[in-house]
């Protein structure tokens, strides 16, 4: 047997993918996907069960590029190798190493709260007839990394107005499993279980915001938050909550993980801010993953000419 051992820590800036290299091979899953969707028709080969591309079609989801960065990509290597993912230990390897252990088949999604459609729902009848699509968006992490990833997923309203939100709906809550069976962190209480973020209304149906699905043209590996997570890319990285169980519509800001564990170093907003210092360290600079140099940080990570007037009138020194 062939081990082959790699170097786990930051990775080198020849690992980023060339863009022609990733096209040619989503070209070829593609292909590789028919096959074996006519090889199952023809009853001699069996797809392998994926509740996400049972009823999404991943391989042909087209970019938008109007949302989309021309930035180079982040290594799917690293993408898939260096996370934040407590639940499975609070070292940067460890979702790698030990999410497989999470079942995401079969999922479901608890929706409650102030709607007219709340109930418990199958993850295939939660996506079913939503058209995916790749967006290359900018990951900020609030520790000072930062990432370029194509993902693949769908606007969260789109998703989100299955359920109809009543008026009563200002804020949207969501959580991640509880299950310290499957996600090993979870037996010990780094933070209050189980994860819990939310967003006012107006942020969730914001265009750029994406319930994802997939990343780098597959379903989302288990580390990276599958069956679905949000991604806001204007918020620092902890907003984008993984393998989420629950959507709840609330009238009031709903508790978040982050703001409850430490209430001083992280707010409820979290939006990328160069000018507002986390208490222990600067956020006006960021190491781009494979990259020698670090490099500013945009306000509100580069998105703010979509999503400033979210906040016009809000101190953003305050509301951090
Ligand atoms: N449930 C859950 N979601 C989570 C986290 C977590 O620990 N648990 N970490 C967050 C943080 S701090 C970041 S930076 C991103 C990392 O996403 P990635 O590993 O896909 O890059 O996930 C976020 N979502
Ligand atoms: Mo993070």
């Amino acid at each position: 047997m062939l081990i082959r051992t790699r170097d786990t820590s930051a990775p080198a800036a020849s690992e980023i993918t060339p863009e022609p290299i990733y096209r040619d091979r989503r070209r070829f899953l593609r292909q590789a996907g028919q096959f074996a969707v006519a090889g199952a028709a023809a009853g001699w080969l069996r797809t392998v069960p994926a509740g996400v591309t049972d009823v999404l079609d991943l391989e042909s989801s087209p970019r938008r590029a109007k949302f989309s960065t021309d930035e180079p990509l982040t290594a799917e290597d690293s993408v898939t190798t260096y996370n934040n993912f407590y639940e499975f230990g609070t070292g940067k390897t460890d979702p790698a190493q030990y999410a497989d252990a999470l079942v995401t088949e079969p999922w479901s999604v608890t929706v409650a709260g102030a709607c007219e459609k709340p109930g418990t729902y199958a993850l295939e009848d939660v996506l079913r007839g939503l058209a995916p699509e790749e967006r290359i968006y900018r990951l900020r992490c609030v520790e000072g990394w930062s990432m370029v990833i194509p993902w693949l997923g769908v606007p969260l309203a789109a998703l989100l107005k299955r359920y109809q939100p009543t008026s009563a709906a200002r804020y949207v809550a969501f959580q991640t499993l509880y299950d310290p069976d499957q996600m090993r962190g979870q037996r010990r209480s780094v933070l209050e279980w189980p994860y819990r973020e939310g967003l006012r209304m107006d942020e969730a149906m914001h265009p750029l915001t994406i319930m994802a699905v997939g990343l780098y043209g597959k379903p989302l590996p288990n580390q990276n938050g599958a069956p679905l997570r949000l991604v806001v890319p204007w918020k620092y990285g902890f907003k984008s909550i993984k393998s989420i169980v629950r959507i709840e519509f609330t009238e009031t800001e709903p508790p978040t993980t982050w703001n409850m564990m430490a209430p001083r170093e992280y707010g409820f907003y979290a939006n990328v801010n160069p000018q507002v210092d986390h208490p222990r360290w600067s956020q006006s600079r960021e190491r781009r993953i494979g990259k020698l140099f670090r490099q500013d940080t945009l306000m509100f990570n580069g998105y703010g000419e979509q999503v400033a007037s979210l906040y016009r009138g809000l101190d953003l020194r305050r509301n951090y």
